[in-house]
């Protein structure tokens, strides 16, 4: 399973949202035949890509002595794909190791109940855990019906996000270093979506792209009630694809972001956004960059952070993640 995790792995930039998926096909000795993994959104599924993978090999031990590997219930559903559980009752595999259950309600539990029904042997829940946990920005779509939600800001050492700024004129307070920033731009390649609020829009200018990390930009995700955002802004450019919201009400603009499959979003400010995320519960991951020097003072204050029910784990002296428990 933990080889599995490895090859599902490779497919992080390039599946979602998918979940990313490997699997091994072994003998009766657990010697590994083949293997393959989900490669990109809407191609074979990793179990087919195994399967295909072991008759290439030409290989001659036959399927009745094979166990299938996989880290998600294979699908029983027609998608881009064919279902998986066809495939392994049709090559007539002897048994399936599964990690964890799809939540997709296409498959839910069905994809094991199918391969039971055909005589397979199952067995379930194996590194059940670090399974969820590879999985959780697709996990988290079906199970909460809205995109996993990591918010993310940078705060001087006295608490604050930035100086007061009335225009665009006056540039952002930077806090970030050059490996922060590196870190941050992998969240973006994470996830599928950014999210900013209208000010943030309307005084910073940003791009929201990501031109540090591999992998896509995510889409662009803001907020304008009032029509304050210029058709000149830099968030609306051809480079990745922008969604900007009529309405602030998070509820909404969630259920919107589920019905596109978006199954992820960082929320990297301004303040008022970040609060509310916080305020109404609405958030799985909090990633914080202090900086050890800067201190101005006065100016914007930095979110409160949530401290009932959470975890904080320091990455380095100055980059602090904070999770939900039991996630
Ligand atoms: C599997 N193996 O490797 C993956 C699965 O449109 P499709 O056909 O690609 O189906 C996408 C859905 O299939 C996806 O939402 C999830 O439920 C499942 N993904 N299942 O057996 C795989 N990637
Ligand atoms: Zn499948």
């Amino acid at each position: 399973m933990r080889r599995c995790l490895d090859l599902a792995r490779l497919g992080k930039y390039d599946v979602a949202p998918n979940p990313m998926v490997g699997a091994v096909l072994v003998d009766e000795s657990g010697t590994i035949l083949a293997e393959g993994w989900h490669k990109k959104f809407g191609e074979a599924h990793a179990e087919r890509d195994c399967i295909q993978n072991f008759e290439k090999s030409g290989c001659s031990i036959p399927y009745s002595a094979c166990t299938l590997v996989v880290n998600l219930e294979p699908c029983s559903h027609w998608g881009h794909n064919p279902p998986c559980c066809d495939l392994i009752i049709e090559k007539g595999i002897k048994k399936v190791i599964v990690g964890c259950l799809d939540p997709n309600p296409l498959v839910a539990g069905q994809g094991l109940q199918k391969l039971q029904e055909a005589g397979i042997e199952v067995e379930s829940n194996v590194l059940e855990q670090e399974c969820k946990e590879l999985n959780k920005r697709f996990l988290c779509l079906y199970e909460k019906k809205r995109p996993y939600i990591t918010l993310k800001w940078a705060q001087t050492k006295d608490g604050f996000l930035d100086t007061i700024r009335t225009d665009s004129t006056h540039q952002p307070l930077v806090i970030s270093t050059p490996l922060t920033k590196q870190l941050v731009h992998k969240l973006r390649a994470e996830n599928m979506g950014i999210m900013v609020g209208t000010n943030t829009v309307v005084l910073d200018n940003p791009r929201l792209l990501n031109t540090h990390w591999c992998g896509h930009h995510p889409t662009r995700i803001t907020v304008d009630c009032h029509h304050r955002i210029s058709s000149q802004s830099r968030i609306l450019s051809s480079e990745a694809p922008t969604i900007v919201y009529q309405t602030s009400d998070l509820p909404t603009i969630l259920a919107d972001l589920y019905d596109r499959k978006i199954h992820s979003i960082l929320v990297e400010g301004g303040s008022r956004l970040l609060q509310s995320f916080i305020q109404a519960g609405l958030y799985d991951e909090i990633h914080i960059e202090e900086s050890q020097q800067t201190l101005i003072q006065s100016g914007v204050p930095a979110p409160n952070i949530p401290l009932e029910n959470v975890s904080a784990t320091r990455l380095d002296g100055n980059y602090l993640i904070i999770s939900k428990n039991g996630q």
